[in-house]
């Protein structure tokens, strides 16, 4: 198992994206809301500085990922980032490695007026705003321009001290594909049919377009053989992997990410891991059988906006040891 799957596992938060959707918590926010604005009026009145921005200039944006990360606290709440692009690009940001329990969020403006600072003239593109510690991505399409991210404490009962990890990319809309690996979408270990003729398929639905280019979905498949004593044949898990019901162009690969650095390097997508069909045809890459390992689907933007569904059907393959 990797580290950054034994990681999930210890988190005692299951769906932690789903539940900000939900308002599960709101309660709890509302509590947290309004100590933080007590405590914010008292140190204003105190004559305490509450809240300060700190700027990072990142230059040119390309498709070579920065990985950068910093802290926020009662003082530096908010951080931002300056770059700009020189094409019209997919803006990947991936906003993870949250310290556990706490929570921040992720912004990004177009700077309209170019000078660096986030002022009135500046226009709000997309946000992210998953709660506790799950990651907050965006991958926007944007024209050549100047655009600053933005990463927030929200975690207003928090201890003070907030770390965490922001990768940065640029990527072309036909030349490259987004290559940050947030962790969108948990599917987790597939599970296998109960007959070795069987097939099982869970299907999940979303959508791509120039205001998100791309999705990840983490799945793995189970680290187990079958044997069938009837025919003497042994049987392995295998996936077949598809995108349907597309309206517009959208493609599919899988990534496995050997160094673990949330990044899609070059050799990181298996053999045989990718289908790019055109136009609104669907997309299909049959028979997945790495088993053990965390894998990642991620659903991206050829062009246009379309919705879809990515269906796992699970089964078990013949296996000759
Ligand atoms: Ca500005
Ligand atoms: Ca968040
Ligand atoms: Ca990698
Ligand atoms: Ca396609």
């Amino acid at each position: 198992m990797s580290q950054k799957l034994s990681q999930k596992l210890s988190q005692t938060e299951p769906s932690i994206a789903l539940k900000k959707r939900e308002n599960i918590n709101r309660e709890n926010y509302l509590k947290l809301f309004l100590q933080r604005f007590l405590t914010s009026t008292f140190n204003f009145f105190k004559g305490g500085k509450t809240m300060a921005t700190y700027t990072h200039n990142i230059g040119n944006l390309t498709n070579t990922a920065i990985q950068g990360g910093d802290l926020l606290n009662d003082y530096w709440t908010e951080d931002h980032y300056t770059f700009n692009i020189s094409n019209s690009s997919s803006i990947n940001l991936n906003l993870h490695n949250i310290t556990m329990n706490d929570d921040a969020d992720l912004k990004l403006y177009r700077d309209v007026n170019a000078n660096g600072v986030l002022d009135g003239a500046d226009e709000f593109l997309q946000s992210s705003t998953n709660l506790y510690s799950a990651d907050d991505s965006i991958n926007y399409f944007a024209n050549a321009g100047s655009y600053i991210a933005v990463v927030e404490r929200y975690a207003l009962g928090s201890q003070d001290r907030l770390d965490y990890e922001l990768d940065l990319s640029a990527t072309h809309q036909y030349r490259s594909h987004p290559n940050l690996l947030p962790d969108e979408f948990e599917v987790g270990e597939l599970s296998t049919p109960t007959s070795f003729t069987g097939r099982e398929t869970t299907s999940y639905y979303g959508w791509v377009g120039n205001a998100n280019t791309a999705d990840t979905y983490v799945f793995s498949l189970r680290d187990i053989d079958g044997f069938d004593p009837q025919t003497f044949r042994f049987y392995r898990p295998r996936v077949n992997i598809s995108l349907t019901g597309l309206s517009s162009d959208a493609d599919i690969r899988i990534i496995r990410d050997s160094n673990n650095n949330d990044i899609i390097d070059s050799g990181e997508v298996i053999v045989g891991g990718s289908s790019t069909n055109g136009g609104t045809s669907s997309e299909l890459i049959s028979g997945i059988s790495i088993r053990g390992d965390e894998l990642i689907v991620q659903v991206y933007q050829y062009s246009g906006d379309t919705n879809y569904q990515l269906n796992f059907e699970s089964y078990w393959g013949r296996f000759i040891s």
